[in-house]
């Protein structure tokens, strides 16, 4: 029988991704509105992407005893010191949305030598073992000078990734997955649940 896990987020995007990276080995992932699950609001105020994502996983705890998983993650831009970070879905929100969050990125780069940036992604499990499980991923990059590409979301039009030589925007979901922060930390997840049996 396939392992069932829960992902604790209100991202669609987040959801298609983790999917299609998980399904292919034994996995079913529920959103929270396949299983009706409504948790109560999260203040993202924690001071790490750890904290923020132990905050979302332990909403839908204290509604389901189902092995949950939560994402929190953001875009790093050295030469904004290290900004949006923790605070990037708030920094769209702020804007006015993530068009306007990127051009006021693209303008503040405007004259910037040093573009470089990261993702970062930590998921968090919970009710797998007695504690919570984190795990990291990291993808390089730099803030190209305008948006490329139609696909992703969020930040992806302007992230050109080191590894891809172009933005997530305009990759593929396959692609984007293998070399994105998310595809990253999913990645070291898949290991620890396959020591335990639960993956193939
Ligand atoms: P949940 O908290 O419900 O999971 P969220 O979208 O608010 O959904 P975060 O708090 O982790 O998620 O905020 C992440 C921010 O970084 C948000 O603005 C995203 O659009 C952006 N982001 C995260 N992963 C991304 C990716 O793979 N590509 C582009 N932008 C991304």
């Amino acid at each position: 029988m396939n392992f069932e896990i829960i992902l604790a987020t209100n991202n669609k995007h987040k959801l298609q991704e983790v999917r299609e990276i998980l399904a292919p080995h034994g996995m079913t992932i529920y959103g929270l509105n396949d299983l009706n699950l409504r948790p109560e609001e999260v203040e993202e105020n924690a001071p790490d992407y750890f904290g923020n994502a132990l905050l979302k996983a332990e909403a839908v705890a204290k509604l389901t005893t189902m092995p949950i998983i939560a994402d929190d993650s953001g875009l790093e831009i050295e030469a904004m010191d290290n900004k949006p970070g923790i605070h990037s879905a708030r920094f769209a929100s702020e804007c006015g949305g993530h068009e306007k969050a990127i051009s006021n990125i693209l303008q503040f780069l405007k004259d910037k030598d040093n573009r470089k940036a990261r993702f970062v992604c930590n998921i968090v499990l919970l009710n797998m073992s007695d504690k919570p499980l984190r795990f990291e991923g990291i993808a390089t990059g730099h803030i190209a000078k305008e948006p490329y590409g139609e696909g992703g979301f969020g930040y992806d039009p302007i992230f050109v990734s080191d590894e891809l030589k172009k933005t997530f925007a305009e990759a593929g979901q396959e692609e984007k997955n293998k070399a994105s922060h998310r595809g990253k930390a999913l990645t070291k997840l898949l290991t620890y649940l396959r020591i335990n049996g639960k993956a193939r």
